[in-house]
């Protein structure tokens, strides 16, 4: 926590012009005393500060509504108690939580996640980050997240559902599809779901659309799964368009294996590029042959049914495997950060950039430190922050629940036009809002883009 506060004082890492620099160091004084010891939350609140503090002294109506500090305050912090018996009949107690952030333009809208690093500081930056995500859609939705310290890693089928539904009995109390809509995350994907969605029916005796990424047969919409990455590559291809350049004959080197990279790389594919890496938290591979088509699908097998190691791959295929690495020394024209958290720092993307990488955009969420972000500003790269660039999969959550609520399902090609039209859209707004001296900076586009329809809504709706 420490080394963040610091790096806050050190730097602006968005430009903010001096005056306002000691406004947001101010607030950071404040947001750091009131959460102690959740430097991911500190972070991303800082970034945005960054941007709407400048913005905020030319809009004093705004500031007096104080809509920085109320927007930086959870509505609800829901934390509870999980217990479950595992295959051996012994008890294990997990924490569960559910944070409901903001509900100006929508029902609490946000994914959950289940991974061993889960606790209030991670869930409150991803909620903090969701409600400028989903406003960026356009979409009737809130911002929400939730998750455990619950790992699924290495638990057998019959250990996480005895999680999930004790996950979700609590949890149901909280949520309905009027009130709160959780989705996947690192960590959740379609078995858990399965597994939530049958409690939550159990319990509450309704079959709802109470949760996004439900399975096609009960309620799931077309291109959900492919959502988020297919929806991260159309905004790096827009970005692209603005420098007259194309994925056609791109190098992409990309991180993570989970659903967001899985999708990241067929559409990278789909579009003419070459995916170069993939990566977990064990290492990353490296197939300068490029990874194609056939051997994405039996990444997809080794990751989604098999549950294995993306090592295998380099055995499999004799590619390369860097072991405790991450990939962002392999020669790129782009780069999709889309495992975790803070997975590409200062000495990363001064490589990236010194290496020729045109774009970066983020699939996870807040891949980029603030180090990293600031490289890729001042050096003109093409950087798209997740709240802008990893938006699809929020966005078709919000078309599955249009569907749920009309009780019909839209095509394939239907939903990923959809898909399209709103992450250019998202592209438009950047684009408005995030003129500067430099060109187009995403960061500021989309903070100030996302902040403008939420201040709105809650000056409207009184003091909420
Ligand atoms: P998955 O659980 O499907 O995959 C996560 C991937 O990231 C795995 O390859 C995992 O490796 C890797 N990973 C996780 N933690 C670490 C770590 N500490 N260090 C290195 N690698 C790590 O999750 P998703 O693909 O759904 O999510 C990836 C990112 O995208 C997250 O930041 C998430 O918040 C974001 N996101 C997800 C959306 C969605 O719709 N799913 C929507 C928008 C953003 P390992 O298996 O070894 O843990
Ligand atoms: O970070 C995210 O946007 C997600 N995990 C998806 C959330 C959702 O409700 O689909």
């Amino acid at each position: 926590m420490e080394t963040k506060t610091e790096t806050f004082k050190a730097k602006a890492s968005n430009g903010t012009p001096q005056a306002s620099s000691s406004h947001v160091e101010k607030f950071m004084e404040i947001i750091i005393a009131k959460n102690p010891g959740e430097p991911e939350f500190h972070q991303a609140v800082h970034e945005v500060a960054e941007t709407i503090i400048p913005y905020q002294e030319q809009h004093p109506e705004f500031q007096k509504a104080k809509i920085l500090e109320r927007i930086a305050e959870p509505e609800r912090v829901i934390m509870f108690r999980v217990p479950w018996i595992d295959d051996n009949g012994e008890y294990q107690v997990n924490r569960g939580f559910r944070i409901q952030m903001n509900s100006a333009l929508g029902p609490y809208k946000g994914g959950l996640r289940f991974h061993p690093t889960v606790y209030l500081g991670i869930l409150k930056f991803l909620a903090f980050e969701q409600v400028f995500k989903n406003s960026l859609t356009t979409l009737p939705m809130g911002g929400g997240k939730g998750g455990s310290d619950f790992d699924p890693k290495g638990k057998s089928d019959m250990e996480v559902m005895r999680f999930c539904q004790s996950f979700m009995t609590e949890l149901c109390r909280h949520i309905d599809a009027n009130t709160d809509v959780p989705a996947g995350d690192i960590g959740v994907g379609g078995r858990e779901l399965g597994y939530l969605f049958g409690q939550y029916k159990r319990i509450r005796n309704e079959f709802t659309g109470v949760l996004t990424g439900k399975s096609l047969e009960w309620g799931g919409s077309l291109i959900r799964p492919e959502a988020t990455g297919y929806g991260c590559v159309y905004f790096m291809d827009e970005m692209l368009k603005t420098k007259g350049k194309s994925l056609k004959g791109a190098t992409a080197v990309i991180s993570g294996s989970g659903n967001v990279a899985q999708y990241a790389a067929e559409k990278v594919i789909q579009m003419g590029g070459k995916v170069l890496t993939l990566s977990d938290s064990e290492g990353f591979i490296y197939d300068k042959d490029g990874i194609d088509v056939k051997k994405l699908a039996w990444v997809m097998e080794l990751k989604n049914i098999k549950r294995g190691r993306i090592k295998e791959y380099a055995e499999k295929f004799s590619a390369d495997f860097y072991a405790g690495k991450t990939p962002w020394g392999v020669k790129c024209d782009v780069a999709l950060p889309c495992a975790t958290q803070n997975e590409l720092g200062e000495k990363d993307a001064e490589v990236l950039v010194s290496n020729g990488c045109a774009a970066v955009a983020e699939g996870a969420n807040m891949p980029c430190t603030p180090e990293a972000m600031h490289v890729f500003l001042k050096s003109g790269t093409l950087y798209a922050p997740g709240k802008a660039s990893n938006a699809g999969g929020v966005a078709v959550s919000g078309l599955e629940m249009s569907q749920n609520s009309m009780r019909l399902s839209w095509s394939r090609e239907e939903v990923d036009e959809r898909l399209r039209n709103i992450m250019k859209n998202i592209h438009s707004t950047c684009v408005k809002y995030g003129q500067d001296e430099k060109g187009i900076n995403y960061v500021k586009g989309a903070n100030i883009g996302g902040f403008m329809k939420i201040a709105r809504a809650m000056i409207a709706q009184g003091h909420v």
